[in-house]
């Protein structure tokens, strides 16, 4: 096995060589399947990327070596590659004119993304909208919640019987019969592009179910099969690799192997029915890619590539963040490029900020100096420091903890961004934050373990009804559950009918939101949360979830209540606002839903008016003098002013700010234009602010 310098030197040197005959054999190959009327400007996409395609191919799948497993009936890379090339050209061939439309769209505006007017929101489809059919019937409550990007959970066929909320798959070409067919599905797109929402979907990468055909055929003992994932005799090597490993599901799922009968060990890095593919097998890679590239021709737009960061082991390290992963998400991308050039890719890459650069083709920080060339790689990351920072803010009543996450978040490249988001399907994970915990550097630490206490309303101070996630042992932070609802106090004070207490709650949920939709990157809600949906305490009773409590906060859309709820929420006629509007002394879950709603629909309005809140706009953190506070500029026109505390606090601003004048953007009905203010000498708890400087006076 090659170390990872050497595998980065051998990338970096065959990006130089790739040798000219071979990729003049290719070319031909992949121009020869082309449609003639297509062939000019898909070859045009080829000769610009197809030399990163195929270095990294080269890299990873080294024709020299020889060692094309004979024992198997496995075609040599070469021939894969070949293979490879020709599906493309038939994936190329068989896009749509309204793909190919989009793709040239998309082409002219590369960062049409990071446009302050695109909103995401997330969504299990049954949950949400029953099946495919249900979700394009809720298209128009998306579009008028502003909603411009939405990502569906895994809804093609998973495993029988658990299969981890549709992340273990059984065939990546099926709809899971029970949310329609792939029919519903090219309807949905269609539905959906036609309302300016861009459908993102799930690309499950690192493991199959194991029933899918290929695991099958490997149970079957077919030699080719057995290589499509990684399968060990003995205990031996497991052994040897799990000592460096970390756990993902420590409670429900120890270990990262599982024995299956006359097979022997299989990698199991998340539940053991998921069985981590072998892409050090060059089939592996060009099905995966194929498959990307026929659910880009059904209309998916953005794949969120699920666990990149465990795509490559080798011995020895943790198996996360390898180079090869990265090797491997360039030639994704590069094939994108070539076939459907609209696409986006997201990397989901659980790890701290400062591991993410090399996700969008930078530099790693062990490789900083080593002046490599950035390669494109991912459109988009989860920014999860900023998401776990932010709750552990709150929990500490502290802003400089986000303050330091965003200080430190690594510059982007043009064209990258960072998804932002406060909750989603997975639970809070707090490792991400370890090293920031302990504080140095002029920090103040803090106790990861307090907090996951705290959300699952284990300390006295606690206003949160989440819980503990996979805590056991030594590991009392692992991650914590619930709706964010629940989290910001708002289940506990509508449960003691505690009329002020529940303000405070929801000026928490909003103040968050505020953080997630001021930062820079692509901003993301979780379904329920513009009506303050609370956890879903029932999941117990159902025995294939009963064990895995990320299924607190995967409840079903109320859609009576999200219906009454928007009625007033996105009122906006002051006649009609004035008539319904939610009484603050409410504490019914519909006067909750109408507040929480209100509020946010304001801040997406007061965003997509504001250009200075573009994905990509230059962000900085402003110093206020109270650890409490937290100032986020953004393009020096922008600030937005957060107090994590619950307690009133003095703003110490600098002058340039505070003799400025400035429109105050989340006042009812003034995002548009906002209200002329004088910067804050004094925050109230929970408060945020969104100051626009004016620039009339
Ligand atoms: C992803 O997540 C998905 O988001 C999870 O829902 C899946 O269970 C998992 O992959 C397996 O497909 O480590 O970097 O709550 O953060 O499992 C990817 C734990 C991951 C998740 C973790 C995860």
């Amino acid at each position: 096995m090659k170390s990872s310098d050497e595998h980065r030197r051998a990338t970096a040197a065959q990006a130089r060589r790739s040798t000219a005959a071979a990729f003049d054999a290719m070319r031909a190959h992949y121009a020869q399947a082309l449609t003639p009327a297509l062939r000019a400007e898909a070859l045009q996409r080829w000769d610009t990327h197809a030399p990163r395609l195929l270095a990294a191919w080269e890299a990873l799948y080294p024709s020299v070596s020889g060692a094309d497993r004979p024992q198997t009936n496995a075609p040599t890379a070469q021939e894969t590659l070949a293979a490879f090339v020709h599906a493309m050209a038939e994936a190329t061939n068989a896009r749509s004119a309204a793909l190919r439309a989009l793709d040239a769209a998309r082409e002219r505006e590369p960062s049409w993304f990071l446009d302050q007017r695109i909103v995401g929101y997330t969504a299990y489809v049954d949950r949400f909208g029953g099946d495919l059919r249900g979700v394009a019937e809720r298209v128009p409550y998306l579009q008028r919640l502003g909603v411009r990007y939405l990502h569906l959970l895994p809804f093609l066929a998973a495993r029988e019987g658990d299969n981890d909320g549709g992340f273990a798959v059984r065939d990546y070409d099926t709809v899971a019969p029970a949310l329609g067919e792939n029919a519903d599905l090219e309807a949905l797109t269609a539905r959906l592009r036609a309302a300016g929402i861009s459908l993102c979907a799930d690309l499950v990468l690192n493991h199959t179910a194991d029933d899918h055909a290929w695991a099958l055929a490997a149970r079957r003992g077919d030699p080719r099969y057995r290589e499509y994932f990684h399968i060990f005799p003995d205990r031996r090597l497991p052994d040897a690799y799990e000592s460096h490993l970390c756990q993902i599901f420590p409670q429900t799922a120890p270990g990262n192997f599982t024995e299956v009968p006359a097979l022997g060990w299989v990698w199991t890095t998340f539940y053991g029915y998921q069985w981590d593919l072998n892409w050090a097998n060059a089939e592996v890679f060009a099905h995966m890619a194929l498959t990307l590239l026929r659910l880009a021709n059904r209309g998916i737009e953005a794949f969120r590539l699920d666990s990149t960061a465990f795509l490559w082991k080798r011995l020895g390290t943790d198996c996360m963040n390898q180079p090869e992963a990265h090797t491997i998400l360039q030639a994704l991308r590069a094939v994108a490029a070539i076939a459907a050039p609209g696409v986006l890719l997201k990397a989901e890459a659980i790890v701290p900020a400062r591991q993410l650069p090399p996700y969008f083709g930078l530099p790693s920080e062990a490789n900083a100096n080593a002046q490599a060339e950035a390669v494109a790689e991912c459109h988009l990351a989860y920014h999860s420091s900023l998401m776990a920072a932010a709750w552990v803010g709150l929990a500490e009543g502290r802003g400089d903890v986000v303050a330091d996450v965003i200080r430190a978040t690594p510059p982007l490249p043009p064209g990258c961004g960072w998804l932002t988001y406060l909750r989603c399907h997975d639970d809070i994970g707090w490792n991400v934050l370890r090293e920031e915990a302990a504080g140095g550097d002029g920090r103040a630490a803090y106790d990861l373990a307090r907090i996951a206490g705290f959300y699952a309303g284990e300390t006295p101070d606690s206003f949160a009804r989440g819980r503990r996630f996979q805590c056991a042992g030594d590991d009392r932070a692992h991650g914590s559950n619930g709706m964010a609802a629940a989290l910001v106090g708002i289940a506990e004070a509508q449960a003691r009918g505690d009329a002020a207490a529940l303000r405070m709650a929801e000026a928490r949920l909003r103040l968050l939101y505020g953080i997630v939709f001021a930062c820079a990157g692509l901003p993301s809600l979780y379904m329920g949360d513009e009506i303050a949906l609370g956890n879903d305490e029932a999941y117990t009773d159902d025995p294939l979830r009963a064990d895995e409590g990320r299924w607190l906060h995967r409840p079903a859309m109320p859609w009576p209540l999200a219906e009454a709820a928007e009625a007033v929420a996105a009122g906006d006629t002051h006649e009609r606002r004035r008539a319904t509007a939610p009484q603050a002394e409410d504490v019914s879950a519909l006067g909750i839903a109408q507040r929480v709603g209100r509020a946010l629909r304001a801040m997406i309005a007061a965003r997509m008016a504001t250009p200075a809140l573009r994905g990509d706009a230059p962000m900085r953190v402003l110093t206020l003098g109270d650890p409490a506070l937290l100032g986020i500029v953004r393009d020096e026109r922008f600030v937005a002013l957060c107090n994590l505390s619950g307690r009133e606090v003095a703003v110490d601003a600098p002058a340039a700010l505070t003799d400025s004048r400035w429109r105050s953007m989340l006042d009812e009905g003034m995002h548009e234009h906002g209200r002329i203010c004088e910067f804050p000498a004094r925050l109230p708890a929970y408060a945020l602010l969104w100051l626009l400087r004016d620039s009339s006076a």
